[in-house]
């Protein structure tokens, strides 16, 4: 079918060395020969092989930046998402064929071994998957780079589906052991809470601010490694762990020691037992809080301790360091720099703030009103006492600074003060600290400029930037669809792999219908793939020939799952009223994990459920609709669906999505999306041409301005619009749930609230709906004709070059972050071991 060029060239991986140290993990971990280990045994002992070859790269990685000195990103995050690090390794090392061959001859199946490994998910959802894109970059581009998080016991949650409803399993990642990690105990950190600041003379007569009755934990840091595509750079994602700071002293007559020790060591256990399992929303807890500052003040005082290893003058920090924190949730890293350089090194406030603005830069990730972290004061200066003072003073001089600037203009001080009504307001110090703000696509970065940080960006117009996301490639179509990978590799060559935009050379076929069929050959054995998949885990037949229309993402209202299967519902009316009518089979796969106290979200997923239920089982349908729920949606499964999607499906309210990222990576995988202008939507139209998408609904303006004017009225669409109304008549009169029929009715209340206009239908649904099914209708039309639809498909996967995080990372780097690129000396690249 192909001509059989290899896209991973295996260059001078020594299989047999590999083998033996198979083998000799395998005894040395387990007493145990190949054939009495188990799967998940032998998963750690490759595992422990792989990171053989890793650790050496790793090594001299190191010794080169300790000899270039280049400057560092610190990337600050709460949430990597990394997914399965085993087979990305091997991906990056370019030793997938050797490795995979070394598995056969010892009789072994490199996909069932990675599929051992648990699926590490440390990350909700789009937000920590772009940071582990982003160090794949890093890595894969040669620059110096630190991802710093929590090493959460337990990451998100496990989904099970029970009578179609969800279920949160705690997801125990670590319970077999980490083969990747590295504990790090040399470099534990010291991280205070609570108490109260004092003044104290020290031994030099300085007068200097303490905290004094405080409880604290001993951070301890785990270090993975970030393998780079075939250049032998191996980076650090540095997680920390807590641990109580003394054991018990049981001779301690002292009840209050007592009662302290039980306090610190409670307070290690609890601090990384768990993600809050949380996208786009915040809770306002106060564990999160400790959380934040636990990882940042861990962070930046190892951070600075590095810095002054090598050099003296810790005014200069900014030259060599900079802090990119992703989103408002490692904010009080501007003030814990702060405290650090003044308490510690005794900078002056004006010296101390001139690094700090140098140093951190901050990415804004959502415009979602309820995601905004603003921390009570009482909260917030009882956990931090020192932090909240030097905020207070941040916030001091910021004030001044508007009144210079605005005299006598109240109204602009209470919108952007960091300190008021009682609340710390994160992203302000975020904006007021950084010397960058940007936001992750470009419509989104306009909406930040125009409308939610109008008043910011009219004050400091030079901060403000776009950074439109980015995906890694290697990860998304090189490991997770191999077929294709070598399709376009025979092509055009392997150069994509870490140059996506050659990629395009692609388009030269889509017209070729040779390549049509053979694109859609593959496409339909990664649909084999999957249905496999579903039938194992799902137990739930699908016709490959049918079309696959996928929304995988979080659940959330305004990514609009509910739009998707109202839309079923309506085809399902449709074809029962008209059994004859034409109609191309379609398989509706959902996957999506809803915060565990998020009701409607919850609420969706049962109703998609209950749908498939009733359609999936009438012999009118006749198998011609089906729709799945696919059982806990992560980075292992999602490779596998991305892989086999016909059409993507982004369908949020316009303004809503900053930017989405699911949507690159379908596009990378030539399925074609149907859309609403918004987020990355806009600019993935822009590339591939709006005659190989399907775009509906609402403008962003067109939502900001019906939300400037009190929203609309959705009775009037449910009035005059017979298709909607019966759809939604459904939703509370048992259709789908015979023995309770008022179970849906706070979906149906969400849509048509009665009581308050302007709370009904806040995410545009009924509004929206008949442009959508429209959309829907063009889809079906152009999937009949098999030809063109190839050629949107290949032209989808031959204009995805933009959308490479490579791109993304170099824009930070060539704009905000101005690293040294790292190249090393010529033999350790290709890893050639001696
Ligand atoms: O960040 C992604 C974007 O592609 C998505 O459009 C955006 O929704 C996502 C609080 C978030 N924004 N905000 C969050 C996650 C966890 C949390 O506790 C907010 N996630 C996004 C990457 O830019």
């Amino acid at each position: 079918m192909i001509k059989k060029k290899d896209t991973q060239e295996s260059s001078s991986f020594d299989k047999e060395l590999f083998k033996r140290s198979v083998l000799y993990n395998v005894k040395t971990l387990y007493r145990k020969t190949l054939e009495e280990a188990t799967p998940q045994q032998i998963f750690q002992a490759v595992g422990y092989a792989i990171k053989d070859v890793v650790i050496d790269n790793w090594l001299t990685t190191h010794k080169e930046y300790d000899k270039q000195d280049p400057k560092t990103v610190y990337y600050l995050s709460m949430e990597f998402l990394m997914g399965r690090a085993l087979g990305n390794n091997i991906i990056n090392l370019q030793a997938y064929k050797p490795v995979k061959e070394a598995m056969d001859e010892l009789g072994l199946d490199l996909n069932v071994i990675e599929d051992q490994e648990p699926d590490p998910a440390l990350g909700n959802g789009g937000l920590g998957r772009l940071a582990s894109c982003f160090l794949d970059s890093l890595s894969t581009l040669g620059y110096a780079a630190y991802g710093c998080g929590i090493r959460y016991r337990y990451g998100m949650f496990k989904q099970e589906i029970r009578d179609g409803y969800q279920i949160e399993v705690p997801d125990n990642w670590l319970v077999d052991g980490n083969p990747f990690e590295l504990r790090r105990p040399e470099y534990a950190k010291e991280v205070k809470f609570g108490g109260y600041v004092n003044v104290r003379i020290d031994e030099n007569g300085r007068s200097n601010f303490v905290q004094e009755g405080y409880q604290s934990v001993r951070a301890i840091p785990y270090d993975l490694p970030i393998v780079g595509y075939g250049n032998g750079i191996v980076n650090t994602l540095r997680i920390w762990d807590a641990e109580a700071i003394e054991c018990f002293h049981l001779d301690s007559f002292d009840k209050g020691d007592y009662q302290k020790a039980v306090e610190q060591a409670n307070l290690a256990k609890n601090i990384v037992e768990v993600l809050y399992p949380n996208d786009n929303h915040y809770a306002g807890k106060e564990l999160r809080l400790k959380q934040q500052y636990f990882f940042i003040s861990a962070s930046v005082q190892e951070a600075i301790a590095k810095y002054m290893r090598k050099h003296d003058d810790i005014r200069k920090f900014y030259e060599k360091v900079t802090f990119q924190l992703n989103d408002t949730h490692p904010t009080v890293a501007v003030a814990e720099l702060m405290r650090i350089l003044m308490d510690e090194y005794y900078l002056t406030w004006e010296e101390a703030w001139n690094v700090t603005i140098k140093t951190c830069a901050y990415t804004n990730h959502t415009i979602m009103a309820e995601a905004l972290e603003k921390w009570p004061i009482e909260l917030f200066s009882r956990l931090l006492p020192r932090i909240y003072q030097i905020i207070e003073e941040i916030n001091r001089r910021f004030i001044i600074k508007i009144q210079e600037m605005y005299p006598g203009n109240q109204e602009k001080i209470r919108k952007m003060a960091i300190i008021y009504d009682g609340q710390v307001k994160m992203a302000h110090l975020a904006i007021a600290a950084g010397f960058s703000v940007n936001g992750v696509a470009r419509l989104h970065t306009e909406i930040l400029k125009k409308q939610e940080l109008r008043d910011f960006y009219e004050m400091m117009p030079e901060k403000f930037n776009n950074k439109t996301n980015g995906i890694t490639q290697r990860r998304f179509l090189l490991h997770g669809n191999p077929l294709l990978a070598d399709w376009v590799t025979a092509h055009v060559g392997s150069d994509w792999i870490t140059d996506l935009p050659k990629i395009s050379k692609l388009k030269i076929y889509a017209d070729d219908e040779k390549c049509q069929q053979e694109f859609m050959n593959i496409k339909y054995q990664n649909k084999v793939r999957l249905a496999q998949y579903i039938l194992e885990h799902n137990g739930i037949e699908v016709d490959p020939r049918s079309i696959f229309d996928v929304q995988v993402k979080r659940l959330h209202e305004y990514k609009r799952q509910l739009l998707n299967i109202l839309h079923v519902m309506y085809l399902y009316n449709q074809l029962k009223d008209n059994p004859e009518m034409e109609f191309f089979p379609r398989t509706f796969i959902f996957g999506a994990k809803a915060a565990a106290g998020y009701y409607n979200a919850k609420m969706t997923i049962k109703l998609i459920n209950s749908v498939a239920d009733v359609v999936n089982n009438d012999p009118v349908i006749n198998g011609r609709i089906k729709v799945v729920f696919i059982e806990n949606y992560r980075v292992s499964n999602a490779e596998l669906i991305f892989a086999a999607a016909d059409v993507s499906e982004q369908i949020s309210t316009a303004s809503k999505e900053a930017s989405g990222t699911g949507n690159m990576k379908f596009m990378l995988n030539g399925a074609l999306t149907i859309g609403t202008m918004d987020g990355a939507n806009v600019e993935i139209v822009e590339e591939v041409g709006a005659e190989n998408a399907f775009i509906f609904g609402l403008s962003s303006d067109e939502v900001i301005n019906f939300e400037n004017n009190g929203g609309y009225d959705p009775t009037e669409i449910f009035n005059n619009d017979p298709d909607v109304r019966r759809v939604l008549m459904q939703l509370i009169n048992g259709t789908f749930a015979p023995n309770d029929p008022d179970r849906f009715r706070t979906l149906y209340n969400s849509l048509l609230n009665t009581i308050s206009t302007n709370k009904a239908d806040m995410y545009f649904i009924l509004k929206d709906f008949k442009a959508y099914a429209e959309a829907q209708r063009k889809v079906e039309n152009a999937y009949r004709d098999e030809k063109r639809w190839a050629r949107s498909a290949i032209l989808n996967v031959a204009c995805s070059g933009k959308f490479t995080s490579d791109r993304t990372i170099q824009e930070y780097v060539d704009e905000l972050w101005h690293l040294d690129k790292v190249v090393l000396p010529k033999k350790v690249v290709g890893k050639d071991k001696t």
